[in-house]
């Protein structure tokens, strides 16, 4: 490879995961679901934006980024007959500038802010405290009401042998501008923003989304960090902590951004096992209840 990871697969559905295990009984009635992800894709219908490209990166434009991608097998539609199986091919990917639904600092767990949706200028997030408090090394900050649950999350991922890091947690809007903008002078624009939010768009403004790597180990886009025991531990067992991967493979016709094995955000428990159990990536399931105003 040159560097840059492997394409996934176009045309997969909403559903994220091939690997799902839902234990529980769907997040939503089945004809709910359906007729909102009808509602979903139809909104989506007729945008434009590039879609399937694939490229790591983050927060730091100075790093040399290499192969992170995940096996291609990872992006395989989901095996079995569920609810999502009826629904609609994911819409592509859009770029635009749309105020952020629910963002009220108290209605973190369901704001959308995606390639389409910005949070409003001047958003800065309550009660920023050091990840360290949480126990977990790197740097940074996160909101206080995702510390409790990603110290959970740490501790159980070192019961299992898995030492997990901070690489980035939250960024300021003008930081976000500078790495963007970091990214657009090493990659060009088209390149950046298959990769990296624009200024407003990044989750990791909410203060409750981290970049995680391996403890010790250099950033997760230029090691192979999606092949890694941490990568693999978190994909399995984040949710359970109330951490959901916002962009997991296979899905970048819809998020616009290739798999980030390292990129979580906290949703809290009740709402990341919705999540997890509908096999919806977050964006698709926020925008879902968003619509139900669940
Ligand atoms: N890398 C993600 C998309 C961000 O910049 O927020
Ligand atoms: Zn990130």
């Amino acid at each position: 490879m040159d560097g840059r990871p492997e394409r996934a697969q176009p045309n997969v559905r909403f559903v994220r995961r091939a690997h799902a295990h839902a234990t529980r009984s769907p997040a939503l009635p089945l004809t709910v679901t359906i007729v909102v992800i009808t509602v979903v894709a139809a909104l989506f219908t007729g945008a434009t934006g590039s879609g399937a490209a694939v490229t790591p990166g983050s927060a730091d434009p100075s790093a040399k980024r290499t192969s992170s991608a995940p096996p291609t097998k990872s992006v395989a539609p989901v095996p079995t007959p569920s609810p999502t199986a009826t629904m609609p091919q994911l819409p592509t990917c859009r770029y635009a500038d749309e105020p952020a639904a629910r963002a009220a600092y108290a209605d973190w767990q369901r704001t959308i802010v995606d390639t389409t949706s910005r949070l409003p200028k001047g958003y800065v997030p309550p009660n920023l405290v050091p990840v360290s408090r949480a126990g977990v090394s790197g740097g940074g900050s996160i909101r206080r009401i995702a510390i409790a649950n990603l110290k959970a999350l740490a501790r159980a991922a070192r019961k299992a042998g898995v030492r997990l890091a901070v690489e980035s947690a939250y960024r300021s809007e003008a930081r976000q501008h500078r790495t963007f903008a970091g990214w657009v002078r090493t990659s060009g624009e088209a390149e950046a923003r298959r990769f990296s939010a624009r200024a407003g768009h990044s989750e990791h403004q909410l203060g409750t989304a981290i970049d995680f790597k391996a403890a010790g180990g250099g950033s997760p886009w230029t090691h192979a960090f999606a092949r890694s025991r941490q990568a693999r531990w978190l994909a399995a067992n984040a949710w359970r902590f109330g951490w959901i991967q916002s962009y997991p493979p296979g899905a970048e016709t819809q998020t616009c951004y290739g798999a980030e094995a390292w990129h979580y955000r906290y949703v809290g428990r009740d709402v990341a096992a919705e999540v997890h159990d509908s096999e919806m990536t977050l964006r698709a399931w926020l925008w879902a209840a968003d619509l139900q105003r669940k």
